[in-house]
Parts: C-alpha cells; structure tokens; sequence
C-alpha cells in the first residue's frame, strides 16, 4: 500500500503516541480551521500528560515595569510612551525597592522584571536595580531583562553579550523572561517591530544565555498581521535551538490585545484560535518541559480550559501588570492564591505551587509568606 506523506490526523496521531517529531506541515495542518480542534487539543492533552502527568502550576508572583519610555515604537504596544508624555515614568531606587518589600511582604518568590528602552537612562540603572533588589531581598528569584534589553546594552555599552549577562548574573540575574520574541520571521517583524532585535539575534541571546547556565522563557505574539506558516516557522525555530541546549524551561503563547495600540482596528483572538494555539505550540515544541497559559491574557475561563489543551501552568498571581492592561485586558489585577488553586482544580487538575525553576514550594501554615524549596517535579522529559 502507498502512503500519501500528506498529513492527517491519523498520521499525526501515530506520531505523537511512538514519540515522534511533528513537521512544518504537520503544523499547517493542525492549524486548518477544518482540522477538528477537540482532536487538536486531545493529541496535545496526551503529551502534556505524558510530560507533567495531571500537575498545574502556578507561582507567587509580581510584575516590576521600571520605565514605559520607550525609544522603539512597536505598533502592537500599549504600554510605551514619550519621553515627554504625560504618561511616562521611571522609577527610583526607592520606589524599586519598596516593590521588594512588598513582594516579600506578599510570599512572592519570583518578581519579573521588564520595561522600555528609556533614552536617557544608562546601562548601570538597569544593572543596580537587579544588584539592589538581590542584596536586599536574596530571596526573590529574578527574571529580568528579555533578549530585547540585552540588545539595547549591547548598543549602549558595545559589550559582547556574554559579558552583559555575566555582569547580570554577578549582580543577581536568576534567569530570563521569553518577551520579545513576537513574530521571528522577517515577513511579519519587519512590520510590526521593525526596531527590535531580529528573530537571529533574539535566538542568539538565549543561546549565549543558556551557555552561561540561565534559564530562559520563550513567547509568541499571535493574532495580528502573522499566518499559521509564520507561527509555525516560530515554533521550529524556538524547538531547534532547544534541541542545541536545552535551555527553555516554558513557552507562553501570548494573545495579542488591540486596544490602544497602531493596530487597534484588529479583533482579539477567540478563544479558539488561543485554544488551537496552544495545542499546536504543545505538539511541535515537544522538547519544551513547559507551556504556559498566562491567564492575565487569555481570562480565567480559556485558562483553565486550556489546561486540557496542552498548558501545564497557569502563571502566577502576579501583581502590577501593565502591558496588558494598557491594551485593554479586563482581567483582574491580581488573584489571590485561594482562587487560581480553584481555577485549576475545577479545570481537573492538581494544583501545585512551583517556584521560578519549577521546584515545588513549601509554605508555612502559621505564616503563608515564609516558604521553603524543594525537588523539581519532573514527570519526562
Ligand atoms: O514581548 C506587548 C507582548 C510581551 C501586547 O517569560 C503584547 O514567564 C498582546 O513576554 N497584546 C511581554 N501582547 C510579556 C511577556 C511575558 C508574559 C508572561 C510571562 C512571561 C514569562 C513573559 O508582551 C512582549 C509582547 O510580545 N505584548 N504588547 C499587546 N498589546
Ligand atoms: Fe518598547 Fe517593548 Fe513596547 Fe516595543 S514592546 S515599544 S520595545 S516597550
């Protein structure tokens, strides 16, 4: 008998029960709207089990945006501003470390730390805020800076990467965050960020990054100028340098909101095409441990949906988010942990509170803002 190498979903099934690599066409093909997007999601609910077994997670905590300003203007964002603007801010030291204080007042063991290209802010701004705010709260995880940041240092100090990152990890740098990344291929980036770091350097980044033993997160922006080619061109490149280093921990598919920003005459995403996106992301990034479906963009009800669909985490409580909400997110500002635990077990899952590198978190029953570490949960790799 002649097998066509057209895919379908029997193909496609046979492949992902023996363990076998999705292709560029496999992808396409999972993404046709005529593709059925429950067998979609049930193909990438296997392998989410198979890599996490029935586990949710979710950590404690907070989001620090030390300046909106912004040299670069990417027309997907809400958040930046204008030197002069009305709206534009940068933080002192003293306003930094107050966010300290109450992120270990509030149990968080992780802040994120991210923000403009502030035009007149040096490179040493940037390094003292990670430098203060480890000396002072050493208990804080620190995911700061996306490969964006980094290249704008290079420009600033004409630095090698390698020797920014080291400065950053000297200074407390606990690992990266996956921002950025948008849409890799030229076709799209060229459009909608054209300023920004290529999707080569992006990638070139978290290679050197990983190299120097950090930890880092990688992102996809979708729902606005891309295609399914381009999303999936996005993926195999994320899963090829994975393949170098292994050292992704998580991929968040990030759903573009259009309010306020250069592209405002677009809709949102549906639920469904989030859905399909994370199942497609689960089943081509099959050596990423992690996918996480950010619930401050998705909302609470696709969020736990999509925990059948291939996420395994759900992000955290997360305090002062402001890109999405600039852009017109009606999500609330913060859930309290009682309820996002809820959300996963009405979604079926166990939830289990992680810290930054996926170790299980112990808390006080006396005092829930003391907490200890323990062993990374893996189920497979
Ligand atoms: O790179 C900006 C996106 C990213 C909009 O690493 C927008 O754990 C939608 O990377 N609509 C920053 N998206 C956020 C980010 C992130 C979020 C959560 C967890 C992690 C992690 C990383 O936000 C940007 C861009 O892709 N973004 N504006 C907008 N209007
Ligand atoms: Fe600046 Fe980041 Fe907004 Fe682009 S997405 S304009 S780099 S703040």
């Amino acid at each position: 008998m002649i097998r066509s190498n057209k895919p379908s979903l029997e193909s496609i099934r046979d492949k992902v029960e023996a363990g076998e690599r999705l292709s560029l066409d496999d992808g396409l093909f999972l993404y046709d709207p005529t593709t059925p997007l429950h067998e979609v999601g049930a193909l990438a609910n296997t392998v989410r089990e198979r890599k996490n077994g029935n586990y949710a997670y979710y950590n404690i905590n907070t989001h620090l945006n030390a300046t909106n300003i912004c040299v670069y203007r990417c027309v997907f964002c809400a958040f930046r501003s204008d030197l002069r603007d009305l709206k534009g801010y940068i933080m002192s030291d003293e306003q930094v470390l107050a966010r300290g204080q109450e992120a270990v007042d509030n149990g968080c063991t992780e802040m994120h730390i991210v923000g403009g290209l502030h035009h007149q802010a040096k490179y040493d701004w940037y390094v003292r805020i990670i430098r203060l705010l480890h000396e002072s709260y050493p208990q804080l995880h620190l995911k700061a800076w996306t490969a964006v940041e980094i290249n704008w240092f290079e420009f600033l100090t004409k630095k090698p990467v390698r020797a920014i990152l080291e400065d950053l990890i000297e200074a407390g740098l606990g690992s990266m965050p996956g921002g950025g990344a948008e849409i890799f291929h030229p076709e799209i980036r060229g459009r909608i960020c054209e300023h920004k770091a290529d999707g080569g350097k992006w990638l070139d980044i978290h290679r050197t990054a990983h190299k120097l033993g950090l930890h880092t997160n990688a992102t996809m922006l979708y729902g606005h100028l891309e295609n399914a080619f381009h999303r999936v061109d996005h993926l195999l490149r994320l899963r090829e340098l994975q393949d170098e280093t292994s050292g992704f921990q998580t991929f968040i598919p990030l759903a573009f909101h259009p309010e306020n920003t250069g592209l405002s005459h677009l809709k949102k995403p549906s639920a469904v095409m989030d859905l399909r996106t994370m199942a497609v992301s689960r089943l081509m990034l099959d050596n990423f441990p992690h996918i996480k479906a950010y619930w401050i963009m998705l909302g609470m009800g696709t969020a736990q949906a999509a925990l059948s669909y291939g996420a395994d985490d759900i992000d955290g409580t997360v305090r002062h988010e402001l890109i999405y909400h600039d852009a017109g997110a009606t999500t609330p500002e913060i859930l309290s942990v009682d309820e996002i635990r809820r959300l996963i077990t009405e979604a079926g899952r166990e939830p289990i509170e992680r810290d930054t590198l996926y170790r299980r978190i112990t808390r006080d029953s006396e005092n829930q803002s003391q907490w200890s570490v323990g062993e990374p949960l893996v189920v497979c790799k």
